[in-house]
């Protein structure tokens, strides 16, 4: 069989499991994404990720990672909202949770789906060769969007991520990466044009220039992959959004291709949609395993996802919460401690926020919660 044969029936089979973009890449990245990527690491911008800058070498050698690769087949999962998810924004008693995490975790359905057509190529195409394959998603050292937009599936737009000309930005990626030797697309053209829709709309201004993010200002990376205190500079902007941020994704002007989701395993879930703020408050530990079992949420902890709830109730001016809000000074975990007397300081009158402080301020003895008060005092 041909090498042009092999890819139109990996193609077709990747898409009759259910992959809804599929292109092939070579196992190589472009130099401007090495330097890209180096100058992204020399500048910090990834924050307390270490893992990235420990793993650099194979980031930028997908071929370091496999070096029996020969080809790289790229894999697109739309998860396109069907709905506004910008809507809530306008909500700030409501819990804002991105796109992405509104129902099942993506790399359990993506991976499943990855080793069902790694298997189905072995045998195709196995015959007297071995042939070999190994399937990602997300948490190996793998640029995947640069790695993408070396395919058909897409190009990588100013907001960094890739972005389809069928599915807009909602696409999940992963890779099988593969020893058959198969031809590879021709890159997909990059189609953003003199929009700049996507860094005009971010709250906290994390692009310093076109295809560059410096992670440490994204919500995304503030909710969900920050592990102390959220800087002060950020808590205002980031508004009502408990885990991820879409702003960005969803100004895309290529979003009017989207087309809702066909996987039934993420659409948001009815209980977390439109959920209020305050209903969160009272989550212990064991509540919090239950509601979020199966869900990406569950990886950031009670603890995390209290301290980005406290945060949304700080912005929602909803002063019924300040009981519900006053019980978390006596939380356990430091970091909601912290929180909660940023929430309060937004949510009472000055002198009813004096009046808290001389009372519980001075048995506090952490010394970040101890700065918490110090910074809502000298307000
Ligand atoms: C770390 C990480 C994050 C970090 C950093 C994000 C980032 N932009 O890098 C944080 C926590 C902020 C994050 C947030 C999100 N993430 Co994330 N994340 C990752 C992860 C694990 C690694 C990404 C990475 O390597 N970043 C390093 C930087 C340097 O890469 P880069 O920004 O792409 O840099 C390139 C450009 O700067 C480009 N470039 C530089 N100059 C120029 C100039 C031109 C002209 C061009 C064209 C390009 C270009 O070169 C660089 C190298 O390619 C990937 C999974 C993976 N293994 O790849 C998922 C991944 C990127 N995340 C994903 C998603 C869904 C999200 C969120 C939408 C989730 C949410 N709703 O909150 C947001 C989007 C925020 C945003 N605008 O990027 C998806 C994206 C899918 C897609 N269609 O692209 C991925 C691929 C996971 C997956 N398997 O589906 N994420
Ligand atoms: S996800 Fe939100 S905070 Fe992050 S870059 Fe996009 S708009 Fe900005
Ligand atoms: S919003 Fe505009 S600039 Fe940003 S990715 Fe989409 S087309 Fe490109």
């Amino acid at each position: 069989m041909s090498a042009a044969d092999a890819k139109a029936q990996i193609v077709a089979q990747a898409k009759a499991l259910g992959f809804d973009a599929v292109g092939v890449a070579p196992v190589s990245l472009s130099d401007r994404d090495k330097q890209a990527f180096a100058d992204f690491l020399d500048a910090g911008a990834h924050g307390d990720m270490g893992w990235m800058a420990e793993t650099a070498d194979r980031r930028v050698e997908p071929a370091a990672l496999w070096p029996d690769a020969a080809s790289v087949i790229t894999v697109g999962v739309n998860y396109g909202p069907g709905e506004d998810p910008l809507a809530l924004l306008d909500r700030p008693d409501r819990a804002g949770f991105s796109v992405y995490a509104g129902n099942a975790d993506y790399h359990d359905l993506v991976k499943k789906r990855l080793k069902r057509l790694a298997r189905w190529i072995v045998e195709t195409f196995g015959g007297s060769d071995a042939v070999g394959v190994k399937v990602f998603v997300d948490t190996a050292p793998v640029l995947e969007k640069a790695v993408a937009a070396r395919s058909s599936v897409g190009w990588q737009g100013k907001h960094t991520n890739l972005v389809s000309e069928s599915f807009g930005s909602w696409l999940f990626l992963g890779e099988v990466f593969t020893t058959l030797t198969l031809e590879p697309d021709a890159p997909h053209a990059d189609r953003c044009g003199s929009c700049a829709a996507c860094h005009d709309i971010c709250p906290t201004d994390a692009f310093p220039a076109p295809y560059r993010l410096d992670a440490r200002r994204c919500i995304s990376y503030l909710t969900i992959e920050h592990k102390g205190p959220i800087p002060h500079e950020f808590r205002a902007a980031i508004g009502n959004r408990v885990y991820g941020c879409d702003d960005c994704l969803a100004v895309c002007p290529w979003n009017k291709f989207a087309q809702r989701t066909k996987e039934h395993a993420f659409l948001p879930r009815p209980e977390l949609n439109g959920r209020r703020l305050a209903d969160y408050l009272d989550l212990d530990e064991a509540g919090f395993r239950e509601l979020f079992r199966g869900s990406p949420i569950k990886r950031i902890g009670r603890a995390r996802f209290l301290r980005n709830i406290l945060i949304g109730v700080g912005n929602s001016g909803e002063a019924s919460s300040v009981p519900r809000v006053a019980n978390l000074l006596d939380d356990p975990a430091p970091i909601v401690r912290g929180a909660a007397v940023w929430a309060l300081s937004r949510l009472l009158d000055p002198a009813a926020f004096k009046r808290l402080a001389n009372d519980c301020a001075r048995r506090e003895i952490d010394p970040e919660v101890r700065a918490e008060w110090d910074a809502a005092r000298a307000q």
